[in-house]
């Protein structure tokens, strides 16, 4: 007897996205609403990624999960979310009378199976490209078409920006239901060719203090926090999507820079204080910072997530040299602890 007849399946890859526009601190945590507006590069899919297969038949008996090969539990909220979210957007179609809608009945449960190809929970946004992913492959299983990015804004917030390639602002909205808070293409990603993206894997441990509380203490217990969604990052949008237009690297550098820097300092004034970066990112700052000062312009960036890997931008014709600059001043076979009793950060020459 053949039982795969009655299986239909859908495979999906979706890239991470690193923001050079912080998003950090919801406004409504069961809708995943930002106290502010961010903006974020999406890798090419070669690289680091989600790769997702959802299936769907009238014989699974329940909703099922597996990430990275282990049974998860499917009971959590954001992913019922997810799920409840298109499953709206089916009905939705069933009601419009669209009769592709009845080739799957609303009743069929899915099985999902995802697994990411770099460490999860490192601070290199696994969750944003695993919420993007499911939702996707989810809408093409289904069929069902609408505004993706509120859905995947549901499973992570950062997993709405991962719905476009290219640079993508998230609106942070104003309206109290989310539907205005949307992810939107800036640019393509054929508008930069010349953009790069190393990144320098510090450390693939877990972190310590997870996206989701770590923002929420921020937003209970920092003014800082506060000051830089209202009177800074409106004008750091503007400014970075122009430099973006423009393909004017230092603005663009200079700014994703500092708003790095802005969001750990208001790790720092979480109480109590939140680190993600430790001493091997603060050796990779100077290490920038000491490149660029000896060409007199900003020719590498680094920007730091929930997590101490460095992620650096760049312009092809620097890649080559920049990454001789790291790897002498951080041999492969070197650990961090032996940077802490003082190899000497010399002048770049
Ligand atoms: C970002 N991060 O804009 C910022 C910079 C980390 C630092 O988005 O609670 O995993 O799932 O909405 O999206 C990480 O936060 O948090 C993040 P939830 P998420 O990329």
């Amino acid at each position: 007897e053949d039982t795969t007849q009655d299986i239909i399946f859908v495979t999906c890859t979706a890239p991470v996205n690193i923001a050079v526009v912080k998003y950090w601190g919801k406004r409504d945590e069961d809708l995943i609403l930002p106290i502010n507006s961010s903006l974020s590069v999406t890798l090419h899919q070669d690289q680091l990624k989600s790769t997702t297969t959802v299936a769907c038949s009238a014989r699974f008996k329940e909703d099922r999960i597996w990430l990275n090969g282990k049974e998860e539990n499917i009971n959590q909220p954001r992913l019922q979310s997810c799920l409840r979210e298109i499953r709206r957007l089916v009905r939705k179609r069933r009601s419009n009378r669209d009769p592709g809608a009845d080739v799957l009945s609303l009743s069929h449960k899915v099985h999902i199976c995802s697994e990411n190809n770099f460490p999860t929970a490192a601070g290199l946004a696994s969750s944003a490209a695993g919420y993007a992913c499911l939702v996707y492959t989810l809408s093409r299983l289904l069929s069902v078409e609408g505004e993706l990015s509120t859905i995947a804004r549901q499973g992570s917030g950062s997993a709405c920006r991962s719905m476009y390639g290219g640079f993508v602002q998230w609106h942070m909205g104003m309206r109290a239901d989310g539907k205005d808070s949307v992810a939107e293409q800036v640019e393509p990603e054929s508008h930069w060719p010349e953009l790069r993206v190393l990144v320098l894997v510090v450390s693939a441990e877990r972190k310590p203090v997870g996206s989701t509380a770590g923002m929420q203490t921020s937003v209970d217990t920092s003014s800082l926090l506060k000051h830089r969604a209202e009177a800074v990052v409106p004008g750091r949008m503007d400014e970075m999507i122009q430099a973006i237009r423009k393909r004017d690297f230092s603005t663009f550098g200079e700014l994703t820079m500092k708003d790095s820097n802005q969001f750990h300092a208001t790790c720092l004034d979480t109480y109590p204080p939140i680190f993600y970066l430790n001493d091997v990112s603060r050796r990779v700052i100077g290490l920038v910072h000491r490149y660029n000062r000896h060409y007199r312009e900003t020719r590498v960036a680094y920007t730091f997530d929930a997590g101490p890997n460095a992620v650096i931008y760049t312009l092809q014709p620097y890649v080559s040299e920049f990454v001789q600059v790291v790897k002498h001043f951080f041999p492969p076979e070197t650990n961090g602890e032996e940077f802490l009793k003082g190899l000497p950060v010399g002048t770049v020459s």
